[in-house]
């Protein structure tokens, strides 16, 4: 008798963890799908790497109302600017950040250095 008790109980735990298993596999594909559609935060980032002069990548298409970031690998500062838009000066390992709220093309320059061109895409 007391081993058809065991099974019982067994069966029970068995049947919970399943169905914990199933739960928390459905709500983490939920949170995967709403990411994807507000595409806030793509996997990666909008990282530009200033470095030896020049910006990498050179060009990036984003979605409205994401930010793009601009870090200075170069021991020398840069300034990135374009229509009614200036940065501070860049510095060694300094970031800039800017949130690209309307859609369009943006062509950036350095006004320091001459030829350090971008252009950022926006959807
Ligand atoms: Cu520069």
């Amino acid at each position: 008798m007391w081993l058809v008790k065991v099974v019982r109980v067994f069966c029970v735990i068995m049947l919970s963890l399943t169905l914990i298993t199933a739960t928390s596999c459905t709500k983490s594909y939920k949170k995967i799908e709403n990411l994807d559609e507000t595409r806030k935060a793509p996997i990666g980032g909008n990282l530009i790497i200033i470095s030896q002069f020049s910006f990498d990548p050179a060009v990036i298409t984003i979605y409205k109302g994401e930010m793009v970031t601009w870090e200075n690998m170069d021991d020398v500062p840069h300034i990135v600017v374009w229509e009614g838009v200036q940065s501070k000066k860049i510095g060694y390992l300094e970031e800039f950040k800017y949130t690209f709220r309307e859609s369009g093309t943006y062509l950036y320059k350095c006004p320091i250095h001459p030829g350090m061109e971008g252009k950022i895409i926006v959807k």
